[in-house]
């Protein structure tokens, strides 16, 4: 008997290419709807720590392209998680937990906020980031923040940001601002 997961859930790669546009570089791996259908997966393909700087894994709602450009995605934003100089067991720990988060439905009542993951593998430092629909939901993005944040075990101290798209997508310097922080 297989167990049914609330969303069936797709796996996208990345891999920078620069002969090629960003769009063109993305790949849909694969499509699961139960946890024995996660966990096939997760133990077939490469680690995220063992992935070449530049790449991203993204898992997304199917239906739901991981870009800014996506109907749901563009109304959204992120909340990130800069992993600077993280171990890479600890890199592998922190994209576990956040696949969980996101098949598991922690979040319940903000779960149709919920539009994916995204690890971003870089030399400069590791980011892994939940991407959310419309971000002036303040309430449910911010139940959001804080039980990502408690999955991966951040010391209460450290604060995590959250940034829209939009902003995003327009910035100029290293960093977009922040519209919510937890
Ligand atoms: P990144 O891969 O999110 O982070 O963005 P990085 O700077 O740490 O590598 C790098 C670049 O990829 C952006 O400046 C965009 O040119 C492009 N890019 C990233 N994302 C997520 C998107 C997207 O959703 N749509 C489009 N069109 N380009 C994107």
């Amino acid at each position: 008997i297989k167990h049914p997961l609330q969303n069936k859930w797709a796996l996208w790669f990345f891999k920078n290419d620069k002969a090629k546009s960003w769009a063109d570089n993305l790949r849909i791996i694969t499509a699961f709807d139960t946890v024995e259908g996660f966990w096939a997966l997760f133990n077939h393909i490469q680690s995220a720590s063992k992935l070449q700087s530049g790449c991203d894994y993204s898992l997304f709602k199917d239906g739901i392209k991981p870009m800014w450009e996506d109907g749901k995605n563009k109304p959204g934003g992120r909340w990130l998680v800069n992993l600077g100089r993280t171990k890479p067991q600890d890199v592998d720990r922190f994209w576990l937990e956040s696949l969980l988060f996101l098949i598991g439905e922690s979040c319940d009542d903000e779960g149709e906020l919920v539009n994916g993951g995204v690890i971003n593998v870089r030399g400069k430092g590791n980011k892994i980031a939940i991407w959310t629909g419309n971000y002036k939901k303040e309430e449910g993005i911010l139940k959001i923040g804080k039980g990502f944040k408690e999955v991966l075990h951040l010391p209460a101290k450290t604060l995590i940001s959250y940034e829209a798209h939009a902003d995003t997508m327009s910035k100029t310097g290293s960093m977009a601002k922040s519209r919510y922080s937890v």
